[in-house]
């Protein structure tokens, strides 16, 4: 087993509204069951200018600020949180660099984008402290979280060592 366990942490995810009105949301939810984090929360939300300028706070100087704020708010959006080990930096891992012209091809901007303002996927980061508390917070209440184990647990982290004992019991 490795010598440390990764902390199993919530993850902050949101599909864009260019990522919606592209049908993408079915595609990207399945990256992440596949990959087997598990999902807590998911809704749709049409975010108004307050709370746009709210979440991309840290952006506020940024000269593309307005731009960000008025395509955030173009259309319904795809709110979701994902739970699993080092979900937030896996989850970074797999959408790419925040310019999708510069992301790899298999990573999710990579795949489906060309253009650093049409990027598809909003992901929690640990370099912005706080961000996914906060950002859980601003679209969901706790009511609409739900903690499940997924059937594959077992056989997806080493540290949970029911299965291999029970097999091992049969031999
Ligand atoms: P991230 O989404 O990869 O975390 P951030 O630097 O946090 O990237 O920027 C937030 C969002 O602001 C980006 O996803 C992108 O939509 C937008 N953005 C960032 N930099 C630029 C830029 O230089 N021009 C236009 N939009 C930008
Ligand atoms: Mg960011």
């Amino acid at each position: 087993m490795s010598e440390e366990t990764p902390t199993h942490e919530r993850t902050f995810v949101m599909v864009k509204p260019d990522g919606v009105q592209r049908g993408l949301i079915g595609e990207i939810v399945n990256r992440f069951e596949d990959r087997g984090l598990t999902l807590v929360g998911g809704k749709f939300s049409r975010l108004d200018t307050e709370t746009a300028r709210d979440h991309y706070g840290e952006h506020e100087e940024k000269p593309f600020f307005d731009e960000l704020v008025s395509f955030i708010t173009a259309g319904p959006v795809f709110a979701m949180v994902w739970e699993g080990a080092d979900a937030t930096r896996q989850v970074r891992s797999m959408v790419g660099e925040t310019d999708p012209a510069e992301s790899a091809p298999g990573t999710i901007r990579g795949d489906y984008g060309l253009d650093l303002g049409r990027n598809v996927i909003h992901a929690s980061d640990h370099e912005d402290e706080g961000a996914n508390e906060r950002e859980i917070k601003l679209f969901f209440d706790e009511s609409e979280l739900y903690t499940y184990e997924r059937i594959d647990d077992p056989w997806l982290y080493e540290w949970i060592v029911t299965t291999l004992t029970w097999f091992n019991s049969l031999r």
